[in-house]
């Protein structure tokens, strides 16, 4: 049943794929799916990599050159699977994306459970290439696929006590090994004040470069926040709750100094322990200069207006 659905949605239909990518990948990506039609139940195993049809040019786009699909996918930050930089690519083949669900809940008036395969239904998916900035200081060029986080949160209708949104991930020690070391207070936990959440550019996104997403970079569904550091985007997320007040997230809560609820991308406001007025794309030698809102202000930047960027940064 799940194959069924699976295929049904996930066409096995390849179209142009050196849009996106050299002859290698697409060969990579053509035998995962012989293999998905030859063999049904490796589809469930062999869901990353697995071409999403049908997905149409998001609204905001970038004619900057992307960053490489070997970088993307193999330079990540996901603590549940270590915390260097290499490890997500080696250690999350035990995350396990399929079968996934995600509660939608708290301060709404249509609270529910979405199966993996109906969020993917849920609205037409778009390609979007969105830049990302690591609070580190490193950034790059992603195609995601997805669609406005806003598309499910309007039909979960928020109640006006609603405030704020927070998003979990997955706290399951036996497909994360990650969680046995205390570096974080685990679940990973973050949050969006809901107009930010409301945002159209904020993503629930599901796959990159045209692809369902690859375990390590938050499969089967994460958040996409262009115009925040990178650890606002929570990966494989099992919860989306409305809430009254403002959520304490992951890494508020392990450094309230370094990391604020906002982290609005901002050159002005330096992290405590080094500067963010200079990025450098991943691929690069050179660095950039950051631009404020890792250059989104003219979408983002009057939600803003009323707040000390500095004291909440
Ligand atoms: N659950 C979870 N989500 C997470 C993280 C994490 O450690 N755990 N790291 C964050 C950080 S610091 C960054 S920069 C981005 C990196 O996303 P990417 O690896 O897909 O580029 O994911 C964010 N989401
Ligand atoms: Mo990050």
């Amino acid at each position: 049943m799940l194959i069924q659905r699976l295929t049904d949605i996930l066409s096995s239909e390849i179209t142009a794929p050196e849009i996106y990518r050299g002859r290698r990948e697409f060969m990579r990506a053509a035998g995962t799916l012989a293999l998905a039609g030859g063999l049904g139940l490796q589809v469930a195993d062999a869901a990353a990599g697995v071409k999403l049809a049908g997905t149409r040019p998001g609204p905001y786009g970038t004619s900057e050159e992307l960053t490489p699909y070997k970088d993307v996918t193999t330079y990540n930050n996901f603590y549940e699977f270590g915390t260097d930089k290499a490890d997500p690519a080696v250690n999350a083949g035990s995350l396990n994306p399929r079968p996934w669900t995600v509660r939608v809940d708290g301060l709404v008036n249509r609270p529910g459970q979405y199966d993996i395969d109906a969020l993917l239904k849920l609205a037409s998916l778009e390609d979007r290439i969105y830049r990302m900035r690591c609070v580190e200081g490193w950034s790059m060029v992603v195609p995601w696929v997805g669609y406005p986080l806003n598309e499910l949160i309007r039909r979960v209708e928020p109640l006006g006590s609603a405030k704020y949104v927070e998003f979990t991930t997955l706290n399951d020690r036996a497909r994360m090994p990650g969680l046995r070391s205390p570096v974080l207070d685990w679940p990973y936990t973050e949050g969006l004040r809901l107009d930010e959440a409301r945002h159209p550019l904020t993503l629930l996104a599901v796959g990159l470069y045209g692809e369902t997403l690859p375990n390590q970079n938050g499969a089967p569904v994460r958040i996409v926040v262009p115009w925040k550091y990178g650890f606002k985007s929570a990966k494989s997320i099992v919860r989306i709750r409305f809430v009254e007040h403002r959520p304490i997230s992951s890494w508020e809560r392990a450094a309230p100094r370094e990391y604020g609820f906002y982290s609005n991308v901002n050159p002005e406001v330096d992290h405590p322990r080094w500067s963010q007025s200079r990025e450098r794309r991943i691929g690069e030698f050179r660095k950039r200069k950051t631009l404020m809102f890792n250059g989104y202000g003219e979408q983002v930047a009057r939600m803003y207006t009323n707040l000390d960027m500095r004291r909440y940064y």
